[in-house]
């Protein structure tokens, strides 16, 4: 199974690129975003609750995403693989993605980071609230408050899939398909069979 973990901070291009990426790949897009959206559209308590904390731009708490994940993994059985896209945002939940996806005898690829500097950020997001709706994107103080959270509760995330060898970072300033190339190019990279012994395997394309 192919398990890409899309990461950066609010408006780094995490949801434009799932959405080419899924198409690519032929993978499940799990938004926790979009999950947590949908929840407030049907107007659920889940939904009510998270509606305060995301309208301040602040962190959902972990066990209700969490949650969300867990269910989903159960309702995708026969899925080719995930794109986990804005999730995990905290260790603990990384952690818990870690041991769901044991449970289904599969474990992440690779992290994928979309490096966006903080005023970029802000002129996207303003933009997309311009047409969204999301009154998470409509103010600027509210955008400002996300790139803080993701800097202090969010980017440590990245450590954690340092630590398992798994991080690549990338240029996410610049045109959108080719921004979807250099990810494609990581990707594939993870998809390559592992030569146990290169000797044997170069022998073996000679013959
Ligand atoms: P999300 O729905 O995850 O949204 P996001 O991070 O704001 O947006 P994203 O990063 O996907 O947007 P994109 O760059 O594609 O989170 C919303 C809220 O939900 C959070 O603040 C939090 O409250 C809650 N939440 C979600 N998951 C959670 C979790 N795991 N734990 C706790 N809370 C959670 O797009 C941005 C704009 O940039 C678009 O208009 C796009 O067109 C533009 N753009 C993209 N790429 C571009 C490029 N290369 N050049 C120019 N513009 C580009």
């Amino acid at each position: 199974m192919l398990n890409i973990v899309l990461f950066g901070p609010p408006g780094a291009g995490k949801g434009t690129q799932s959405q080419k990426l899924i198409a690519h790949y032929k993978l499940v897009h799990l938004s926790t975003g979009d999950l947590l959206r949908a929840q407030i559209t049907q107007g659920t308590e889940l939904g009510l609750r998270a509606k305060k904390l995301m309208d301040e731009g602040l962190l959902v708490p972990d066990e209700v995403v969490i949650g969300m994940i867990d269910s989903a993994l159960q309702d995708n059985k026969q899925a080719a693989g995930f794109i986990f896209d804005g999730f995990p945002r905290t260790v603990p939940q990384a952690e818990s993605l870690d041991r769901l996806l044991a449970q289904h005898e599969t474990r992440v690829s690779c992290m994928i980071a979309l490096e966006v500097g903080e005023e970029e950020l802000v002129k996207r997001l303003l933009e997309r609230g311009k047409t969204s709706n999301r009154p998470d994107d409509q103010d600027e103080s509210k955008i400002r408050r996300r790139v803080n959270v993701y800097n202090t509760e969010t980017a440590q995330v990245a450590g954690y899939y340092a630590n398992q060898h798994k991080f690549h970072a990338l240029n996410g300033i610049g045109q959108i398909d080719g921004i979807f190339t250099q990810i494609c190019g990581l990707i594939d990279q993870h998809q390559q069979p592992v030569v146990e012994d290169p000797a044997k395997a170069a022998a073996e394309v000679k013959a």
